[in-house]
């Protein structure tokens, strides 16, 4: 865990609107979600589709490794130096909720090294229903679960699933192996939520991305405005 506060200069965000020098700070959204639910699949798609109109950044939290940030370095979503992880020890859910302070200085250095961004993607280290980020620390966050993962997870609820801005279902092409109901899981998913939206989405299809690159360019629109 990075307990080293000292590190502030001119450009600190913290959960400002504004930095020192007076411009917008990007927009920090966070992924979070089960080990495995597609998070950083989503991330990638997400760079894939976002690269050529923002200026975007992303940083990943690991628990123990960089795998997160080193497959997404590997498949050059984005130039390198848009990529920063968090190694976050035992407690993947502490490093975005409680002691923010790691993931903070990772979006400011980013905003010192590459400049202003209009974006950046925090990934959480993934553990279980119940990690949710600081308001801190992000702006709007995505629940990230999938159909493999169980079809009653929506209706067990939680707070990702019922208090994330966005839920995303995703891997709904493994819906006819697994035996997931998806109408169900949207019937579920709805109950919890009442109005807030949820897209089912699979990553194996062409533009699987298109939804939530829509809800996050609407986000980034209602930021700026
Ligand atoms: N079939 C299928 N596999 C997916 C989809 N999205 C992600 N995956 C795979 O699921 C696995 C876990 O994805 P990952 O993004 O690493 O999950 P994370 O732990 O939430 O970051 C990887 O092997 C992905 O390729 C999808 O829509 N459909
Ligand atoms: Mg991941």
């Amino acid at each position: 865990m990075h307990l080293d506060h000292s590190h502030h200069g001119p450009a600190a965000v913290g959960a400002d609107a504004r930095r020192a020098d007076g411009t917008r700070r990007a927009l920090r959204i966070g992924l979070g979600g089960p080990v495995g639910s597609g998070k950083t699949a989503t991330v990638a798609a997400l760079c894939r589709a976002l690269r050529d109109e923002l200026s975007l950044a992303v940083v990943t939290n690991d628990i123990y490794t960089r795998e997160d940030a080193e497959f997404l370095l590997r498949e050059a979503v984005l130039p390198p130096e848009r990529i920063t992880a968090v190694e976050t020890g035992a407690c993947p859910h502490t490093a975005i909720r409680d002691d923010i302070s790691a993931n903070l200085e990772a979006v400011e250095d980013l905003e010192d090294a590459v400049g202003p961004l209009d974006l950046v993607l925090v990934e959480s280290g993934g553990d279980n229903l119940t990690a949710t980020f600081s308001k801190g620390l992000v702006d709007a966050q995505i629940f990230v679960i999938d159909v493999a993962g169980g079809d009653d997870i929506p209706r067990k609820g939680g707070p990702g699933v019922t208090t994330a801005d966005l839920l995303i279902v995703n891997k709904t092409d493994l819906a006819p192996y697994v035996g997931s109901d998806l109408a169900r899981m949207a019937a579920d998913a709805k109950a919890q939520r009442a109005e807030l939206p949820v897209v089912f989405q699979s990553l194996r299809g062409a533009d699987g991305v298109r939804d939530v690159a829509a809800w996050v360019r609407a986000r980034l629109g209602a930021w700026t405005a």
